[in-house]
């Protein structure tokens, strides 16, 4: 971000300077009570993570907590474990018929699934797919709607030690066919297709096009959730009820090693194609449900969680599946769109099963203030008793308007920092503990080791600005990207030293020390939430017929959040006006994703560059969020840019 963006985003976060201590009734109950558990876990932070290691079922115990050959680590080195058994078989004898998920489809039915009931679905089909030939350590891609099969074909996967990777319903055909191949996995578990804001995702329509360039995958299990018609591969493609039904109850949990992989999900990076992020078993496990106890303060026999978010993202795999799972807990599962029939979807949803804890992100809770208070006040919320937010920074107004009116003014809200790569919260209040500030996603948890540096890597100190790395590893973190380990070290190891990790975040540190996350540094935006690299939509851009060059840039609002706006230059012949402008909106979609679309393109004659040809994107990205321009003298070819201002202004008249 450029430093004046820095400026004005910290100018704006330190306008709200009101702080919430944690109500006394709630740190009495809560499961972080005593301070001093920082004490212990920053004296001794292997003793801490060992402990908490001990909230899982181990089959052996490990030897070593934590091994170190930075920038590589293993943790509880030794161990074996599964993690289905962990969230399914041992909570049997004493809470079986507890549910796991209320799920809630979007066009209306809801099903109860208890512990039981999911270990039974889990153990058939993990029996299932070894018929179908997936032995310990075959991929499985996973492409579903948010229905109660998804986690159980995650478990029914870790139930056999087969990696999942699982790609976002929303992603495209494309996107699906890269992700497979990049894992080379050999089988796909889809359904016909899933309901969204009242119509049909086609996701049975897209697997078939992604599997007409796939050579891995052998079968395809099909999940019948619409009903609609779908083509069936005959010899390729099987019914999901049909093999369920068939297949026997009874099927013991692989012991897995700690290090073994659980699972592959990839993410946006600054160049190339996605990364394929490597989770591992015993130190996944124990980072996210020690995170998932104190964050959320769960009580797994009352509680109601609820992770509004998807399971395609790491959110919805840390904090929907694992997590909740290990910890035992009632959590609901809801299909659909948050405004599908109508904008009070979520908090009818919380009234219908008393939710008491809410999680999700801060695009969301700026969608619900644009709607307007009379959707949340419609409903009875004094459920609630803890608010989380996570994705991206959010701004303190949305941050008072969540707590005030879906937390009636009462709840803690515990801002969660954390990415793909950390696969566990990092960065988070204690509810019962630590004193709020709006806009903050406040310190470490107990265990994590964070710091804000310099361009040299040198601390700068209480009130700096600079990047966020982690001096220490969490367990929960990743291990590598799969295929590519030189790429990890490249992007995450290189720049502060191999013993320190490097986000790719801005942060500022306050007298408190407190952070204050910026957002990101590098050319990844964070659209609602989600990763999508500049050079993902550039090259989905390019790939249209008639766009010669492009430039694709975040513009972030403080209160909007981010934006994609792009720049193409066109073919000869070629006239750039609306009709293009929505051909490549679609295309976009086609491509990546629905969610990659831009806001706006700007058509230009040419794109600013460096004399050494290079796209100069920061210049743009002043254009785009209506700044002065920043150091224009390496460019070589400056008057485009007066050019590109005058088009993006008029087009911004338009839009009005
Ligand atoms: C969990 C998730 C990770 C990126 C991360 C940040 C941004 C996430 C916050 C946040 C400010 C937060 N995984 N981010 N949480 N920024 N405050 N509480 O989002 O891999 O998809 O994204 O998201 O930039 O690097 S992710």
């Amino acid at each position: 971000m450029p430093e004046k963006e820095v400026e004005k985003t910290i100018d704006a976060l330190l306008q709200e300077r009101r702080t919430f201590e944690p109500p006394k009734e709630f740190t009495e109950q809560a499961n972080a009570s005593d301070p001093a558990i920082y004490e212990e876990a920053e004296r001794d932070p292997e003793g801490w993570w060992e402990s908490q290691a001990e909230r899982l079922d181990w089959f052996e115990r490990w030897d070593t907590v934590l091994e170190q050959d930075p920038p590589w680590h293993k943790w509880f080195v030794g161990g074996k474990l599964n993690a289905s058994y962990n969230c399914l078989d041992r909570h049997l004898e004493s809470h079986g018929d507890r549910v796991a998920y209320h799920w809630v489809g979007e066009p209306g039915e809801t099903r109860d699934v208890s512990y039981r009931e999911l270990h039974e679905e889990v153990s058939r089909l993990a029996n299932a797919l070894k018929d179908l030939g997936v032995a310990k350590g075959d991929r499985v891609a996973i492409y579903m709607p948010m229905i109660p099969e998804l986690p159980a074909a995650m478990l029914a996967c870790a139930r056999i030690g087969a990696p999942h990777s699982v790609v976002f319903g929303g992603f495209s055909a494309e996107s699906l066919r890269d992700r497979i191949n990049d894992a080379e996995c050999k089988v796909l578990i889809t359904a016909d297709g899933g309901y969204r804001k009242g119509n049909v995702v086609p996701l049975k329509d897209n697997a078939d096009e992604a599997l007409e360039s796939t050579e891995s995958i052998e079968k395809v299990v099909v999940v019948q959730r619409t009903d609609e018609d779908v083509n069936m591969v005959e010899g390729r493609d099987v019914v999901y009820s049909e093999i369920v039904q068939a297949a026997s109850a009874d099927c013991p949990a692989e012991p897995m090693d700690a290090e073994d992989i659980l699972y592959i999900l990839y993410t946006s990076g600054t160049t190339g194609k996605p990364k394929g992020i490597v989770h591992t078993t015993g130190g996944y496990l124990t980072g996210v449900a020690s995170t998932h106890h104190y964050i959320f303060d769960i009580k797994p026999e009352s509680d109601v969680y609820w992770c509004a978010a998807d399971i395609g993202w790491v959110t919805g795999h840390s904090y929907i599946v694992y997590g909740p799972l290990v910890n035992g807990c009632t959590s609901i599962l809801y299909e659909g769109a948050p405004d599908h029939p109508d904008k009070d979807r979520w908090w009818s949803i919380i009234e219908d099963h008393r939710a008491t804890i809410l999680y999700t992100a801060p695009t969301a809770i700026r969608s619900c203030m644009k709607w307007g208070v009379d959707y949340p006040q419609k409903h009875d919320l004094s459920s609630l008793r803890v608010l989380g937010s996570v994705g991206e920074p959010i701004n303190p107004e949305a941050w008072i308007w969540y707590q005030e009116f879906i937390g009636g003014g009462k709840t803690p809200v515990v801002d969660t920092w954390w990415q793909t790569e950390t696969g566990q919260i990092v960065i988070s209040a204690l509810p019962g503990l630590t004193t709020l500030k709006p806009g903050s996603a406040t310190k470490p948890f107990p265990g994590s080791f964070a710091d804000v540096v310099d361009e040299s890597g040198e601390p700068v100190g209480p009130g700096g600005g600079g990047y966020l790395v982690l001096k220490r590893p969490v367990p929960a973190m990743f291990r590598t990207i799969f295929n590519d380990a030189d790429r990890y070290v490249e992007t995450y190891f290189e720049r502060f030293g191999n013993d320190v990790y490097f986000p790719g975040d801005g942060a500022k540190l306050d007298d408190d020390g407190y952070y204050w996350l910026l957002g990101r540094v590098d050319d990844v935006m964070n659209i609602a939430g989600h990763r999508i690299s500049t050079y993902e939509v550039e090259s989905a851009l390019v790939d249209h017929p008639d766009v010669a060059e492009a430039a694709v840039v975040g513009r972030v609002d403080p209160k909007e959040g981010e934006t994609i706006v792009a720049f193409c230059t066109v073919k000869s012949g070629v006239e750039g006006d609306d009709d293009l402008m929505q051909e490549l909106r679609g295309h976009v979609a086609k491509v990546i994703g629905k969610l990659a679309r831009p806001h706006s393109i700007i058509f230009t004659d040419d794109l600013p560059k460096t004399r050494s040809g290079k796209i100069m994107r920061r210049l743009l990205r002043d254009v785009a969020t209506g700044q002065e321009l920043g150091d224009v003298s390496t460019l070589q070819n400056a008057p485009i840019l007066d050019a590109i201002k005058a088009k993006a202004s008029s087009q911004a008249a338009d839009d009005e």
